[in-house]
């Protein structure tokens, strides 16, 4: 399989606007402008863009709690994913959802319910749907190393593996679930082993390398569109901020987070297209033009008016008025 340079350098883009934008949010949400929980996915850029990238519009994509780099990748309209995640009117869903519950039906993102391990079990209705119609769309489901232990994730996986349901488990393996090193809550080495027990294909990715990922992925998504059922893939990356933002993340040694961040995966991609020709002014002009688009999607986002409180209980129920309380 070969990426091309047009491919990679737009990748490079993508890494960056992910980037940048999470560094945007992380600052309002200090400021406390951005209302809720905020889980930030700075360093964990590769997988998302490689993941994502590999796939079609079509295809049914779960992002989880810090989901915001897949969610930008999807192809949503970027500036009305920052309003939703500031909670404005103009947001993608009207902001209601916020930061953990942006969706987009129309490009397949089927958006989180805020319930670790759950949406395993939903995306199995879509892929199920995917079989039943004959339609060759895949159903991509994230999940993190914690999540993993939940007896949900093992449900999922059974069934898949059973019907063999056209899912991929993008495992993000970025060390920690909250505290909690994955060492300290699972026996095994590589998490991705834990998949041999249901039959199901696993790979391990570096998950710092968007290459390797969209490779890996595009793999899995080839042997489910043939119906050869799911495939998990753990990707080995890091998250450099806390678990959510403003967490001061003191668990964790201050070696470990440098070490990781020695292997930022866009310093990464960087380092491998000015060894393929690329030039640095050339990289500059990519960097200055995603920092432009975050300029313009602040704008908009910082400007948007608050919901109408009258709205919030819209779409409660399909087909039904639902009163708000004053
Ligand atoms: C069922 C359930 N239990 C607990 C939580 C609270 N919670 C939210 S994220 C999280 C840790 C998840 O860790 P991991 O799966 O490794 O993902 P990461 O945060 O590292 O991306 C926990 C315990 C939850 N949302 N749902
Ligand atoms: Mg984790």
């Amino acid at each position: 399989m070969s990426i091309s340079n047009e491919q990679l350098l737009e990748m490079y883009y993508s890494m960056l606007l992910i980037r940048k934008f999470e560094d945007a949010i992380d600052l309002y949400a200090k400021k406390g402008i951005i209302p809720g929980f905020v889980h930030l996915s700075t360093g964990q850029e590769a997988c998302h863009v490689g993941v994502v990238k590999a796939l079609r519009p079509t295809d049914f994509k779960y992002p989880d709690h810090r989901g915001h780099g897949a969610i930008l990748m999807c192809g949503t309209d970027k500036k009305r994913v920052m309003a939703e995640i500031f909670g404005k009117a103009t947001g993608i869903n009207g902001g209601r959802g916020g930061s953990m519950h942006v969706n987009d039906i129309e490009f397949g993102n089927m958006g989180f319910n805020g319930i670790q391990g759950s949406i395993t079990l939903t995306a199995l209705g879509t892929a199920f749907a995917s079989q039943y119609k004959g339609t060759d769309e895949v159903s991509v489901v994230f999940m993190g190393d914690g999540t993993l232990g939940e007896g949900a994730c093992h449900e999922s996986i059974n069934l898949a593996a059973t019907w063999k349901l056209p899912v991929i488990y993008a495992l993000i393996n970025n060390q920690y679930a909250i505290s909690t090193h994955y060492t300290e809550a699972h026996p095994q080495k590589q998490l991705a082993t834990w998949a041999d027990g249901y039959g199901v294909p696993n790979e391990v990715v570096d998950g710092n390398d968007v290459e390797a990922v969209y490779e890996a992925t595009t793999r899995a998504v080839q042997r489910a569109r043939k119906g050869e059922g799911p495939t998990l893939l753990e990707f080995m990356t890091y998250r450099w901020q806390g678990h959510f933002a403003g967490d001061p993340a003191a668990y964790r040694p201050e070696e470990e987070v440098q070490a990781w961040k020695e292997k930022c995966p866009i310093k990464r991609l960087k380092e491998k297209l000015l060894a393929k020709g690329e030039s640095e002014e050339a990289l500059k002009v990519i960097e200055d033009k995603a920092n432009k688009e975050i300029e313009e999607m602040l704008e908009y986002s910082l400007n948007s008016p608050e919901p109408d409180p009258e709205e919030a209980v819209k779409h409660v129920y399909v087909g039904w008025e639902v009163e708000s309380k004053k």
